[in-house]
């Protein structure tokens, strides 16, 4: 592609370099055609062991991401007169003095930092990196997406099953697609699954609306949004009453059946059927296809079943079905894979006390000493605004635009106002980003080398790879590099002694005795590595949990004065809500932020490539919902909950349930998170709810 920049450098020789893509998180194999020192093209890698050569319109467009003409390459400061464009030195000096400033008059714990999608999972080494750095300043306080996305699943699985275990799709007879559509959120995993539909598999989907899975689906439970966890205990509950569970395993690997026997049976077809609105014959139906198939997996979505009060149980509820059929360390069921062994980067006795919202919800912070080091998010603009526990006076954001993207995002952007300092890295400038005191020019995943050790923790996929830094765009650096770099400046250069990131990444990669020169070396930038464990609990003598066993019973949860074994309980604000006349206030169910294949969150709205594929948010609903209130395919639709409103465009949909309207989230000029608010749903991880709440609508001006 012809670029109108005239600060791009091509790196490599004309030809096909093999990386990594970035433009979501799953890391595809990509091939990069670069002709005349620029991309000519780019194509799926077939040889990637992850990816099998499958490659979306989002990696398609990457090169119009890294030469788009609003990207800004060079560190601006926010002055009276507005945005100039300064030099790095200046702004290390800005960032050096700032941070000193904070730690001297308010202590370590005032700096936070925020961590978006493209940074948390660009590699677990960069993001590791980065929290070195905030472990030698001292600050705990280190928030992300996670607080909103994935960490409520991955704690709900290891308080069950010990570990963060993973579905095995492409082997598996029977899977069931859980509140995932991976036709718009994860192209590789529709991918696997289809290859599982080729072997014969069964395919199960349970989701409020009829996705392009739901379509290919022998069985579709058609779920009121918020109610999985009592349609899981009414599936349990038909294998338990049938004898369709594995005994065997259970008897032998499990904690606590006794007690979740009891609950499940609180959970008879019909009153399962009444709580979810999915007939009882389907429900039974699902049960005995899942626990009678030879081998069966859940592919959960990886916010979906989280964003609700009881977003942490939904998982647990997950693990439980993969344990009580004795789908745990088999083919085609739950496994494990081996990581990459990297050396120790965070250094967590350096930092002062525990981050915020540790107090609150300590099973977020640490379960069973496993630290996962971030705070809750949701916190987060309360504490600047009101200084209470303490102050948080500095932030730098990196690779996150939580004005849009967080729940709460305008109280956010308030309490961003009000900071002493604020420095965000990105790509654009965002609603985020305007709030700034410095803008940093944050590298493109083609601009910068990464490792990418991730595909055993999130996918069964025993596999390490490489990003391949291909151009140098401007003054752009790679978020690797300026963590790394920030650390020096400020002194800390006994604790980030690497003259470059491959130094830093080949330090990291030590106790693997692999080499970023080694991966480098290979065509494809990486390689299989590593196993996929089956039969791991037998040889290990257990499971990783207190008991050593699979807790279905989880007395972690009870001491906490948690449900031990999960209960239904509505979302607050999911309650119908009725006013004098009788007539409910909030009559409709809210789920928001299903995903469209070609925007990743507030991203590429810009980018025309993809832009074309779809120009407006829309507010998918049935069309007689819409019709009631005198609202017909296209018109305008205003979208209200308590904490105000939001206008998009009705999309009508046949197969939609009449009483859900379903919203994207990450529209600049229309964002479903002025409507959401960042008040606690899950009171075990303090996650939001985002896809169970109320609301009202009407025709739109
Ligand atoms: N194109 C694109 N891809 C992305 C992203 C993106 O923004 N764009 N974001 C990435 C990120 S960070 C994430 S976390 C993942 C998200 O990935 P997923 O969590 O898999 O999200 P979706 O693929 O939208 O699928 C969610 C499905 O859950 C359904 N759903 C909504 N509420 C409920 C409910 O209460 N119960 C059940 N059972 N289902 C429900 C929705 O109808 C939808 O079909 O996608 C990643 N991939
Ligand atoms: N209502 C509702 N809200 C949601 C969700 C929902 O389902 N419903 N989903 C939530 C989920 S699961 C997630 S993960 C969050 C995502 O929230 P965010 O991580 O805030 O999502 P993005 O909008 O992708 O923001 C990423 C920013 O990083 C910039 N960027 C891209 N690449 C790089 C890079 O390499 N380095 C740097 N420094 N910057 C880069 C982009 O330009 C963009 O501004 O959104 C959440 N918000
Ligand atoms: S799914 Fe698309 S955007 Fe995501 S890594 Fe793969 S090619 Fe890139
Ligand atoms: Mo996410």
């Amino acid at each position: 592609m012809e670029s109108t920049r005239p600060d791009v450098k091509c790196l490599v020789p004309d030809g096909v370099t093999k990386t990594t893509c970035m433009q979501c998180p799953w890391g595809c194999g990509i091939e990069v055609a670069i002709e005349g020192g620029a991309i000519a093209r780019i194509a799926g890698n077939k040889s990637h062991l992850f990816s099998k050569g499958i490659v979306c319109p989002k990696g398609l467009a990457s090169p119009e991401v890294m030469l788009h003409p609003d990207r800004i390459t060079t560190p601006m400061r926010r002055t009276s007169e507005g945005w100039q464009p300064i030099g790095w030195d200046d702004a290390y000096d800005i960032l050096v003095e700032n941070l000193t400033k904070i730690k001297d008059e308010y202590g370590p714990k005032a700096l936070a930092v925020a961590i978006g999608m493209p940074v948390l999972l660009g590699g677990n080494s960069t993001v590791s990196f980065l929290r070195r750095f905030c472990d030698i300043y001292g600050t705990p306080n280190c928030f992300s997406v996670e607080s909103i996305c994935f960490r409520c699943q991955i704690i709900g699985r290891i308080l069950t099953l010990g570990t963060y275990q993973v579905p095995d799709i492409d082997n598996s007879a029977c899977v069931l697609v859980w509140g995932n559509n991976p036709d718009a959120s994860a192209p590789p995993t529709a991918g696997r699954v289809r290859e599982a539909l080729r072997k014969g598999a069964t395919l199960l989907v349970i989701d409020p609306r009829v996705t392009p899975m739901a379509e290919k689906a022998h069985l579709h439970l058609q779920v009121r949004p918020g109610t999985d966890t009592a349609l899981a205990l009414g599936m349990m509950n038909v294998m338990i009453v049938e004898d369709l569970y594995d005994r065997e395993f259970v008897e032998r690997w499990t904690l606590g059946f006794g007690e979740l026997a009891k609950v499940a049976a609180e959970y008879s077809l019909e009153t399962v059927a009444s709580i979810t609105g999915v007939p009882a014959e389907k429900i039974a139906e699902a049960a005995r296809i899942f626990a009678g198939a030879p081998s069966a997996c859940i592919a959960q979505g990886t916010n979906s079943l989280d964003q609700h009060t009881i977003g942490l149980q939904n998982s647990r509820c997950v693990a439980i079905l993969q344990a009580i059929t004795g789908n745990i360390d088999t083919t085609g069921g739950f496994v494990s894979t081996s990581k990459v062994a990297l050396s120790p980067i965070r250094m967590p006795e350096k930092m002062e006390g525990e981050p915020l919202g540790a107090d609150r919800f300590p099973l977020f912070n640490e379960v069973w000493g496993r630290n996962f080091g971030e705070g809750q998010s949701m916190l987060l603009a309360d504490t600047i605004l009101t200084s209470d526990p303490y102050p948080i006076r500095g932030m730098i954001v990196s690779a996150s635009n939580p004005v849009i993207t967080w729940p709460g995002g305008r109280k956010l952007e308030r309490a961003l106002e009000s900071l002493d300092f604020l420095a965000v890295m990105d790509l654009f400038m965002t609603p985020t980003a305007t709030k700034a005191h410095l803008f940093l020019p944050a590298a493109t995943y083609l601009e910068r080398v990464e490792l990418c050790d991730y595909y055993g923790t999130l996918h069964a996929v025993p596999y390490v790879g490489m990003r391949r830094k291909l151009f140098q765009v401007g003054d752009a650096v790679s978020d690797l590099d300026f963590w790394i770099e920030l650390g020096r400046r400020m002194g800390y250069g006994k604790w980030f002694p690497w003259e470059s990131v491959t130094e830093a990444l080949d330090y990291a990669l030590e106790p693997s005795g692999l080499s970023m020169g080694q991966l480098d070396a290979l065509p494809d930038g990486g390689m299989p590595f590593g196993t996929v464990r089956l039969g791991y609990s037998e040889k290990k003598g257990g499971f990783a949990t207190p008991s050593r066993k699979i807790e279905l019973y989880s007395e972690t949860l009870a001491e906490l004065g948690h449900d031990p074994v999960p209960r239904h309980k509505e979302s607050p604000d999911q309650i119908v809500v009725t006013d004098a006349t009788g007539e409910t206030e909030y009559p409709l169910i809210l789920t928001t932020g299903a995903r469209t294949l070609q925007y990743l969150h507030s991203q590429h709205r810009d980018i025309e490539k993809l832009a074309k594929r779809g120009r407006d948010p829309l507010a998918e609903l049935h069309p007689a919902t819409a019709a009631a209130a005198g609202i017909g395919e296209g018109d305008a639709i205003e979208i209200e909950t308590p904490l105000g409103s939001v206008t998009m465009k009705a999309r009508l949909i046949e197969s939609m349930l009449p009483d859900v309207v379903s919203l994207p989230h990450g529209w600049n000029d229309a964002s479903v998170n002025d409507i959401t608010g960042d008040y606690i749903g899950d009171p075990i991880t303090g996650y939001p709810i985002l896809k169970s709440k109320r609301c009202r609508i009407r025709a739109g001006a």
